[in-house]
């Protein structure tokens, strides 16, 4: 397969693992191809997943709305060595607002399958 650069897409979309089975699946029953990789969040510390699909441009608002529909907000406690280093919160903050889902979408110059 070989696509070029106009019409294809790159989309990252980060979600909180709980949510992720159901992200998954709802995407692979939709017919889209999805890698999954386990990441960590840089400010919480705690695991959650990053997808990567490449998708025709017109395939992108179906796609994030299959993320926005299975992806919740949860409000999760700032460990204690955050709240307390150099975060830029004037306030230390007790808790913080997780998701839904952050989503990246970037251009494909090129895309393969070997
Ligand atoms: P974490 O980095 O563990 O961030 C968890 C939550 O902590 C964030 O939720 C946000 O509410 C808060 N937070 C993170 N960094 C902050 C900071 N510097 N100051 C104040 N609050 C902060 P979400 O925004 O929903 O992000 C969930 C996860 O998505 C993040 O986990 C991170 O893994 C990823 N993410 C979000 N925005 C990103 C970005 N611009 N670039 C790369 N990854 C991002």
């Amino acid at each position: 397969m070989q696509r070029r650069e106009s019409d294809m897409k790159l989309i990252l979309a980060i979600v909180n693992n709980d949510d992720a089975h159901f992200v998954n699946s709802s995407l692979s029953k939709a017919g889209f191809f999805v890698t999954k990789i386990s990441s960590t969040g840089g400010f919480l510390m705690s695991g959650n997943s990053t997808f990567l699909m490449g998708v025709k441009d017109d395939e992108v608002d179906r796609v994030i709305e299959i993320i926005r529909n299975n992806s919740k907000k949860r409000v999760q406690k700032v460990p204690f060595d955050m709240k307390n280093n150099g975060t830029g919160f004037s306030q230390p903050a007790e808790t913080v607002t997780v998701g839904g889902a952050t989503v990246f979408v970037l251009n494909v110059e090129d895309c393969r399958h070997l």
